[in-house]
């Protein structure tokens, strides 16, 4: 079909594109890749105190160390946790209405476990809740990974909120990840800090959140301090056991903590005295981080970016082959323009934010307005990237697209 041939011609375009040297490229060749997806981890807590204490220290100090990445944006649509999943994992986009977890788990995926399978990884994915939730018992095998770490697998000694604390969980973890041959992929799911955050404490050092205290945001920045600790936890047993230098490390927030009718709490505690729609979507970054073998590389990365762009990313970085994957993220280390896109449309680069929709859009640093009809253009292009997302899956072509890019190069 016509749709089809666009498709194809954009892939193949994109395949030209491809440089011929690029940066960063096989750094972390054959080191382990453990990625952490951290459940509500918004970006407004990095390098943040609060009466006087740091909310993340351990990814504070982390962060020091690795290609930290301030303008990543949450991309997840309806299908939250399991949508940060797939943004990560495919490098496709949440599908308009519902989960593709959910309405799609029959599909023959290229995804970042199978290519990392294809070059002698073992895959495994951790996470210690119900199997059954977001479908994950019938996606994770279908988007290639070799194993399901689940509730089931996990002692219950310690519970906080939802089930397994974070720390139980990332010990019991990396005994695993001991006892598996190099190289891995192992993804790894948190749990404590999902919302309403209103854990039992009884497992949480002592942080005092001042006038905070026993709050939903309280709560909450209680619940990601814990969080982060865990996280410090693990890296320093990583450390202990000699795996840190011999992985890849990213860490990233799935999606937003704060819901907007708890604006204003967020309003206050940030001292933004207009929180209006663009102040509002700019706070939807979440963190992310890649920590590479002896920090190498580590520096803060200002491009536009968000979940869409993870695979390219690290495939790049592991020395992976990418060019014939029908990805529609950038890879972020060699990449002059990025781009974030939400699933309504709306999106920011780095020099506009548009709210398209709303029919406004902004400039980035000043947040005056900015008039969107000099931007039909890249709506036309957001528009296109969403609808493309969408035909590849709607119609389960990813991996013949794959093919067809395998055997097409225009020389230009
Ligand atoms: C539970 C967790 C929650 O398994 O991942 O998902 P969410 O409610 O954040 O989408
Ligand atoms: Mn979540």
């Amino acid at each position: 079909t016509d749709v089809l041939n666009e498709l194809q011609n954009k892939f193949v375009q994109r395949k030209n594109q491809h440089p011929e040297n690029p940066a960063l490229f096989g750094v972390g060749k054959d080191k382990n890749l453990i990625v952490i997806q951290v459940e509500a981890l918004q970006g407004f807590v990095i390098n943040k105190k609060v009466n006087g204490s740091e909310i993340t220290p351990n990814l504070n100090k982390l962060i020091k160390e690795s290609i930290y990445f301030d303008n990543y944006y949450c991309e997840t649509g309806l299908g939250g946790t399991s949508d940060a999943e797939l943004l990560a994992n495919t490098s496709l986009f949440p599908i308009k209405d519902g989960s593709a977890y959910m309405r799609y788990s029959g599909n023959d995926f290229v995804s970042l476990p199978k290519t990392m399978k294809a070059n002698n990884y073992d895959t495994m994915v951790m996470h210690a809740f119900k199997p059954g939730f977001w479908n994950r018992s019938v996606m994770y095998p279908q988007l290639g990974f070799n194993e399901f770490i689940n509730k089931a697998d996990y002692e219950h000694d310690e519970i906080i909120g939802m089930g397994v604390s974070d720390k139980s969980f990332f010990r019991q973890s990396l005994e695993r990840m001991k006892e598996k041959e190099k190289p891995f992929y192992s993804f790894m799911i948190t749990l404590s800090s999902h919302f309403p955050y209103d854990n039992d404490k009884k497992f949480y050092s002592e942080f005092d959140v001042g006038e905070y205290k026993n709050t939903f945001f309280g709560n909450y920045l209680e619940a990601i301090h814990y969080t982060d600790e865990a996280i410090g936890y693990f890296i320093n047993e990583l450390e202990k056991n000699d795996m840190l230098d011999d992985t890849v490390l990213a860490i990233y927030g799935d999606h937003y903590a704060i819901s907007k009718d708890k604006k204003d709490v967020l309003a206050k505690f940030l001292e933004i005295d207009n929180m209006n729609d663009f102040n509002w979507v700019k706070l939807q970054k979440v963190p992310m981080l890649i920590r590479l073998p002896e920090g190498k590389g580590a520096k803060v990365n200002h491009i536009a970016s968000g979940g869409v762009d993870f695979m390219p990313t690290i495939l790049n970085i592991m020395g992976i082959e990418s060019k014939d994957i029908p990805m529609l993220g950038n890879d972020l280390l060699n990449s002059k323009e990025g781009i974030a896109i939400m699933r309504n449309g709306y999106f920011i680069d780095n020099e506009y934010l548009s709210l398209t929709a709303d029919g406004v859009a902004f400039d980035i640093d000043t947040g005056k307005e900015y008039p969107i009809d000099n931007l039909k253009h890249k709506i036309e292009e957001v528009k296109k990237r969403l609808y493309y997302s969408d035909i590849i899956i709607e119609n389960d072509i990813m991996a013949r697209i794959k093919d067809y890019l395998k055997e097409n190069v225009i020389n230009n």
